[in-house]
């Protein structure tokens, strides 16, 4: 249900149990940065205090991943295990929203066979003609794409019922940068819970990093969801060149169009991706951070693979 790196809450027979992880699952050289996540099915062993050793983790369903961040290269951050869908969250300001992110977001989920979805927090926030067109026009992209889109403003309680449906008797996961109110969502999803929020800073727009370990709640109309740390990024891991295309839904009808088989979509002659994009047919925000992913792939750091 929560891990906090060194202990884990575990949930079995109606009782919240705190575990450690048997010395084995740490040394095992794993590619991943934790060796047990929120989510997982484990099996434990009782001590005679009442805290419990977990010795098994039951084979993972679908789970969302990212590459590790900081110094920990080519490794991978589970954040969530045997999950159902994964919402990328974002706000429309205050942090600014940021499409690279949900980009990355929906790819790294489309990798692990993990239907994904968007949830844009703060409309409240939303001001002038402008904006508004923007954000709309963002939304109408993403569903375009058979991404089902929420807007919601938290704050004002708007678009949760909506929302709250969508979650119902299934588990998600919600992931976003700092800030972006996805602590306070589930708050008001699952009254009650009152969770610890922060404050944006006023410095710099970004969250101030207030919720520190992924933790699973179960909702009141059934389902789960499990809140999670602030991101800074959402790095790709465990993908090739080749693969990435096919996890951009609106080039994969225009792939055989391609004169070379192995096409990145970038520099060949006779692309059908860059015939499309010069006849207007393909959103350039979305050509844009395919080229920063594959840019990113070929210098390695996304690929776990070398
Ligand atoms: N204006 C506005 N503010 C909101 C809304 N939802 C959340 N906030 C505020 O945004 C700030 C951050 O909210 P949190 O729920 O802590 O954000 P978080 O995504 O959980 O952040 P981390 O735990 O740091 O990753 C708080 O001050 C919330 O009150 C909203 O819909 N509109
Ligand atoms: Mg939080
Ligand atoms: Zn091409």
């Amino acid at each position: 249900m929560r891990s906090t790196g060194s202990w884990y809450d575990v949930e079995a027979a109606g009782e919240r149990i705190d575990c450690t992880v048997r010395g084995k699952f740490r040394l095992s050289g794993s590619r991943e940065t934790n060796p047990v996540v929120v989510g997982d099915r484990v099996s434990i062993r009782l001590n005679e205090d009442g805290t419990g050793v977990i010795f098994r983790i039951a084979p993972r369903d679908r789970s969302l991943v990212r590459r590790a961040a900081g110094r920990q290269i080519g490794k991978s951050h589970v954040l969530a295990a045997n999950i159902d869908r994964a919402w990328v969250v974002q706000a429309v300001d205050e942090p600014k929203l940021n499409t690279g992110f949900v980009d990355r977001f929906l790819v790294m989920a489309a990798s692990q066979d993990l239907p994904a979805g968007l949830i844009i927090n703060k409309i409240d926030l939303l001001e002038g003609k402008q904006a508004r067109a923007d954000l709309k026009e963002l939304v109408t992209l993403y569903e375009g794409l058979s991404y089902p889109v929420f807007q919601i403003s938290a704050e004002r309680k708007k678009g949760l019922r909506k929302l709250g449906k969508a979650l119902r008797d299934s588990t998600s996961v919600v992931a976003g940068p700092s800030g972006v109110g996805k602590t306070t969502l589930l708050n008001l999803l699952s009254p009650g819970l009152d969770l610890r929020t922060g404050e944006i800073s006023q410095a710099t727009g970004k969250g101030t990093h207030t919720t520190t370990f992924a933790s699973l709640h179960p909702l009141p109309d059934g389902g789960y969801l499990v809140d999670t740390p602030g991101l800074r990024e959402f790095g790709l891991i465990g993908l090739e060149v080749g693969q990435l295309a096919h996890y951009f839904p609106e080039m994969v009808p225009l792939l055989p169009g391609c004169r070379f088989p192995n096409c990145t979509h970038d520099h060949e002659p006779s692309c059908a991706v860059k015939d499309a994009i010069d006849e207007g047919r393909f959103p350039i925000s979305r050509y844009d951070s395919y080229l920063s992913m594959l840019y990113n792939l070929h210098l390695g750091a996304g690929d776990v693979g070398r």
